[in-house]
């Protein structure tokens, strides 16, 4: 069917974190086809894998060393098949990671290329002249310290992006284009249903003397040039009934158009923008009116011509109860409500839909990031005592999210039977799967009432969507649009009661309550909600 996607919600699996079914502390694809039935009980439509492929496992899984093979943590390829089998009999599809900017320096190609520069894959990644002190520029990469590694053997360098493990590859060279070509019509073929395109819009750079002015990102964010290489991907996905979503950062809302539109290269996009990481340890919570005016843009820029992908979690970022929310049930309720029901097709991040919350980080040796442990490093260089390093560093780490999923409230959470990869959240007695199963209250229920309303009603995919209460700093409301129905969300995203005027238009309607997480609420000029109340309703009449 073409563009089921928009009717789709999608659950992103971190599979070292999700389930241990060999039980050796580390998640594998057995766990995720034992845990099938849980996923079809959520009711989501697909499932976002993180990279199982072979890996030395530098950055989890996004330093591939071989595209075609799985990692032995998560099983063999024959497990795969399984899964995707048992995942379509149960009427799941899957998305792969797709992690094609760069690869592991263990894998075959660059290992060919650090042999010297005659080597025939030498031009698979990207080498510029350098000496031990004297870098071919003074960019700097994401994970931190300079873009480029310097290699003895032929006095030069070569150039990343993240960590000096992940060689970045190059995409000028059409042999390399061709390879990774035909490794996606390998995947597609074996029935997989599309792709979550890492880091994407970091395949093309500008020339190496390119000087930055503010962005020190700027000489690898979608660069121009990228339309070629998109455009050839495009190509690819088009010939089967796929979807496709790719990580995009530094794609702005207004260009985001080009590359969602219905023959824009790919279907949808994560933007980045809306978890900037302002504040300081201690100031705490990002400002929901920066939230909102983000996410509203992209409402509006995308319209009804491009589409988004809606999401407040992922691997890479903290848990957003513990952001926006106050790590209650129901401000993680409040933020569902407040989410899913914009436009575009929403994911759910492992452990989102229990309200699950950061972690008590006691000392760098819980941390696994290597990015948090060069920022550490760094801070310390800069002075900061071990206690600030730590302090800083944990309060943003991505490894909030990479705790195991809290199956139970038993020993390591349900997740493995014997110590896992990271640590479990001390607070799994309390915020776990099982008791929300029984629970009719609870943050699962919510969600998956949620996910019933956008199934039930196309309307959320294809209605407008109208920001109302646009300066109020506590509450996130919109109205959902069509010429016949409308559809009311008010959210109070904070910890404290507030008043809110709704415009006469909107309070002059009769409308019916939709879902709640907390009383039964009435629509009127004047309402007063408490902390973290979600309302929805319908018009009537
Ligand atoms: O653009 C960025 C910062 O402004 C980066 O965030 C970048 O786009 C993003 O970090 C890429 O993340 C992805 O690729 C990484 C991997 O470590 C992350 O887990 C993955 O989500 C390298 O493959
Ligand atoms: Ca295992």
């Amino acid at each position: 069917m073409n563009g089921w996607w928009k009717n789709a919600v999608g659950y992103q699996i971190y599979p070292r974190s999700f389930r241990d079914a060999n039980h050796d502390g580390i998640g594998d694809l057995q766990g995720i086809i034992e845990k099938l039935p849980y996923l079809q009980s959520l009711g989501i439509d697909f499932i976002w894998l993180n990279p199982v492929y072979a890996s030395p496992n530098v950055d989890n899984g996004y330093d591939i060393s071989d595209y075609q093979d799985i990692h032995p943590d998560f099983g063999t390829m024959a497990d795969f098949a399984e899964l995707l089998e048992k995942a379509h009999a149960a009427g799941i599809k899957i998305i792969m990671d797709l992690v094609v900017n760069h690869t592991s320096d263990q894998h075959p190609w660059f290992l060919e290329a650090k042999k010297g520069k005659d080597n025939p894959y030498r031009d698979y990644y990207l080498w510029a002249d350098a000496t031990e002190n004297k870098m071919p520029n003074a960019w700097q990469s994401f994970f931190g310290g300079s873009t480029w590694t310097y290699d003895e053997n032929s006095g030069q360098a070569y150039f990343h992006v993240f960590a000096p493990e992940q060689p970045d590859l190059n995409w000028k060279n059409p042999q390399v284009r061709e390879e990774i070509c035909r490794m996606i019509r390998w995947w597609l073929d074996l029935g997989i249903d599309g792709f979550r395109l890492d880091a994407i819009s970091h395949i093309q750079k500008e020339p190496w003397d390119f000087k930055i002015s503010d962005n020190p990102w700027a000489p690898f964010m979608n660069v121009a040039g990228i339309e070629v290489y998109m455009q050839e991907l495009k190509e690819i996905f088009d010939a089967y009934p796929i979807m496709t979503v790719g990580e995009a950062s530094g794609v702005s809302s207004k260009k985001a158009v080009h590359w969602t539109k219905e023959d824009g290269y790919l279907n949808m996009i994560f933007e980045l923008e809306h978890n900037v990481r302002e504040g300081q340890p201690g100031a705490e919570r990002l400002n929901l009116l920066g939230f909102k005016k983000v996410l509203s843009r992209w409402q509006k820029d995308l319209g009804s011509n491009g589409w988004n992908a809606l999401y407040v979690e992922n691997h890479d970022n903290p848990r957003i109860a513990s952001i926006l929310g106050d790590e209650s049930p129901k401000s993680a309720k409040a933020i569902a409500t407040m989410y899913m029901l914009l436009k575009g097709t929403p994911f759910i991040y492992q452990g989102q839909e229990i309200g699950m919350t950061n972690f008590a980080f006691e000392s760098m040796e819980q941390v696994d990031a290597q990015d948090s442990h060069n920022l550490y490093r760094l801070l310390l260089d800069s002075g900061a005592s071990p206690e600030e390093a730590l302090r800083n560093v944990t309060h943003w780490t991505r490894d909030h999210s990479r705790t195991p999923l809290q199956w139970d409230g038993g020993m390591f959470g349900g997740f493995s039977e014997l110590l896992p990869w990271m640590a479990v959240n001390s607070n799994t007695a309390q915020v776990n799967i099982f008791d929300q199963e029984k629970d009719e209250q609870s943050v699962l229920n919510h969600y998956k009432e949620l996910i019933q309303l956008r199934k039930e009603q196309p309307f959320f995919a294809d209605s407008a969507f109208e920001l109302i209460l646009k300066n109020h700093p506590q509450v996130f409301a919109y109205l959902r649009k069509t010429d016949t129905k409308q559809v009311l969300v008010l959210t109070n995203i904070s910890r404290k009661p507030c008043r809110i005027d709704l415009p006469t238009r909107v309070a002059n309607k009769n409308w019916r309550m939709l879902s709640t997480n907390a009383e039964q609420a009435t629509v009127e000029k004047r309402i007063w909600m408490q902390p973290y109340d979600a309302w929805v309703f319908e018009a009537i009449g």
